[in-house]
């Protein structure tokens, strides 16, 4: 039998995490390479060094069928006209897909599938579902004027493949133009991938 502090975590919308969670802070030193206007990233740098995002994850059992879970805080910001965002990954375990719900703010979650490298972007707003299928890497971008909090609920054996998206990044990015947020093409890299 299991105990209730196992199978409870309680979300404080005040703060935005998760009881019992373990965190993860990422300041903009943490997302060199993330951004695509490089010289922008550094100005910022040499200003600040701010928390871009929070995760805390909750990992209840690890066995095949178990689930993990977690809530994110990405701050509002932007480097040049790109959006705050998370490092973004794909699972190791290639097949897992994730669910996410939006509990506070605006964003998208940048979706790039690995099959064929095409880019989306889908509104993340409280009470939006969205699902992340498989193979598909997936990044979270706060395009609004206060802190963007979200669930994601994924395979306990899903795990994180960051490594893929440092060497080569997402193909596209979410910019502000004229006060919205539109996906485009991510220019200036230093590394040619695709
Ligand atoms: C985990 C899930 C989220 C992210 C979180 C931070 O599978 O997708 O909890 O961990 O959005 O993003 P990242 O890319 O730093 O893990
Ligand atoms: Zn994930």
């Amino acid at each position: 039998m299991w105990n209730t502090d196992q199978l409870l975590s309680r979300y404080d919308p005040a703060t935005g995490t998760l009881d019992g969670a373990s965190p993860v802070e990422r300041r903009l030193a943490d997302l060199r390479g993330c951004f695509a206007d490089r010289g922008a990233f550094d100005a910022a740098l040499a200003l600040d060094n701010p928390v871009v995002y929070r995760v805390g994850s909750v990992a209840p059992a690890e066995g095949e069928g178990d689930l993990h879970y977690g809530v994110g805080c990405v701050m509002p910001g932007r480097i040049g006209d790109e959006y705050f965002l998370t490092k973004g990954h794909l699972h190791a375990w290639r097949p897992a897909a994730e669910f996410y719900f939006g509990l506070a703010g605006e964003g998208m979650m940048l979706l790039e599938d690995e099959s064929d490298g095409a880019s989306q972007m889908v509104p993340l707003r409280p009470g939006h579902a969205v699902y992340v299928p498989g193979r598909t890497a997936h990044r979270t971008v706060n395009t609004g004027l206060v802190p963007l909090t979200y669930l994601g609920v994924y395979p306990a054996r899903a795990g994180h493949d960051y490594a893929t998206i440092e060497h080569c990044n997402f193909r596209a990015c979410v910019v502000e133009r004229g006060g919205q947020p539109v996906l485009v093409p991510r220019v200036r890299s230093g590394v040619v991938c695709h």
